[in-house]
């Protein structure tokens, strides 16, 4: 078959082009790393390949031709033009999900088998290609999840998803997958009248164990993540926000296997910002990696856009550079198309377009942190805690008494000073 995306050469970096990278050059060094290396870019397989354009009120409107059947040998054409992608785009990795690039056998087994058969295929074409950022299992799709994946009412759906899950990960492990994500696409509820909260979330934190005893049984050494999301498809999803999901993983002890696989678009649909969700996950130790889209800001559901905002990616970026950046997690662009954008080089412009967008917002926060005006400004305003007699407050033996006496015989009378906002963002605003 010949190359879904023509005659396509990988893109070059040139501030002019029309289809280039204008901002984005992998060998730029920024804070002291190769520009690849910082933003570790991944392109996710769902909604490039198998999504067929559909919304609510109407279907397909792309017409890839992989989509002629759903068997082995289109399968591969899929592939062949995925791996095509990750070519002409030149990113590091790629993101997929079990369903995403085989069709379902008649059995767990043979599911499996294609599975296994198709990694066989990605393993040769990786040798000089990307690699796995983080492989996963849909256990959201097929009709025997819709009471969801472990939370199900059928105890058969749970040793369904073990079986599932083990076969994901022993692929991910055999690919060098970085990381290994369980979203919960299901596991939440319509409605309180049939749902039992309590054995649901036990049945979700005896699964999530097993899974963790099962990565170090293997041997795999990549890292387990939790993609939060409030709801949608559920009315509520039980890994709301990372606040939520580290209460969760706290109860079962996973505080220290498992971290935040976080999305743009997740956040804003949990009434958070970006940012918020990142700082968050940095602040109790488990942040992982993005899932970097943008969301509309009215629509109320999950849309998935390619990132265009600058100043919103940067603050995003920003956060992770207080956190040290990214170890085993990187940028998966997990966005699609809007359903009309049917040529094959609206897939390739979406991402260059997004990676440049992430280069400039990353470029501003690396910009916004070297110089340390933000973080001079932050530190100034807890300098007080840096007194003897405040640092004693918080250390063990302090006692609310001790205290509360220490403030009357002082007869302390605090007195508020400016929490300068409007100067910081005027700060931000210079670099981006
Ligand atoms: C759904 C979503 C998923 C996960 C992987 O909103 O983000 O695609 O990223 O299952
Ligand atoms: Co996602």
């Amino acid at each position: 078959m010949t190359s879904y995306f023509g005659d396509l050469a990988p893109l070059p970096v040139d501030p002019d082009g029309d289809l280039s990278f204008r901002h984005y050059d992998p060998e730029e060094v920024v804070m002291g790393k190769r520009m690849e290396d910082n933003l570790r870019f991944a392109i996710c397989y769902w909604h490039n390949f198998v999504w067929d354009g559909n919304d609510p009120f109407g279907g397909q409107t792309f017409q890839r031709p992989w989509f002629a059947a759903d068997d082995m040998e289109m399968a591969k054409a899929k592939a062949d033009a995925a791996f095509d992608m990750f070519r002409i785009l030149r990113v590091p990795y790629f993101c997929f999900h079990d369903h995403d690039v085989r069709p379902e056998g008649a059995s767990l087994q043979e599911s499996h088998a294609r599975l296994n058969e198709i990694a066989d295929y990605f393993e040769a074409k990786m040798e000089n290609g990307p690699k796995l950022l983080w492989g996963t299992a849909n256990m959201f799709s097929n009709r025997r999840f819709m009471a969801g994946a472990s939370t199900n009412p059928d105890p058969d759906v749970f040793a369904y998803c073990a079986s599932t899950v083990r076969a994901c990960m022993d692929v991910t492990h055999r690919l060098g997958g970085e990381n290994y994500v369980l979203w919960g696409g299901r596991e939440g509820y319509e409605t309180l009248l049939n749902t039992d909260l309590s054995r649901e979330m036990e049945q979700m934190g005896r699964f999530l164990s097993m899974v963790v005893e099962y990565k170090h049984k293997i041997g795999y050494e990549g890292t387990i993540l939790i993609e939060p999301k409030p709801q949608e498809p559920t009315k509520h999803q039980y890994d709301y926000d990372t606040a939520t999901v580290y209460g969760f993983l706290k109860r079962f002890g996973l505080e220290n296997e498992v971290k935040m696989n976080l999305e743009q678009g997740h956040a804003i649909l949990a009434g958070h910002s970006f940012e918020h969700e990142l700082a968050m996950a940095n602040a109790l130790g488990i942040f992982g990696s993005i899932d970097m889209n943008r969301n509309d800001y009215q629509s109320g559901w999950d849309t998935d856009q390619f990132p265009n905002n600058v100043p919103e990616v940067a603050l995003a970026y920003y956060e992770i550079l207080r956190g040290g950046g990214f170890t085993t997690g990187g940028t998966n662009f997990d966005a699609k198309l809007r359903r009309q954008s049917l040529d094959p080089v609206d897939l390739i412009a979406a991402h260059a377009g997004a990676m440049d967008v992430c280069a400039r917002g990353f470029k501003a926060a690396a910009r916004m942190y070297e110089d340390g005006v933000l973080e001079a400004a932050r530190a100034e305003r807890y300098a007080g805690w840096d007194r003897p007699e405040a640092q004693a407050m918080l250390a063990e033996g302090a006692t609310l008494d001790a205290i509360a006496d220490r403030a009357e015989a002082a007869a302390l009378d605090p007195q508020p000073v400016s929490g300068r906002q409007e100067r910081l963002e005027n700060i931000v605003n210079r670099y981006v």
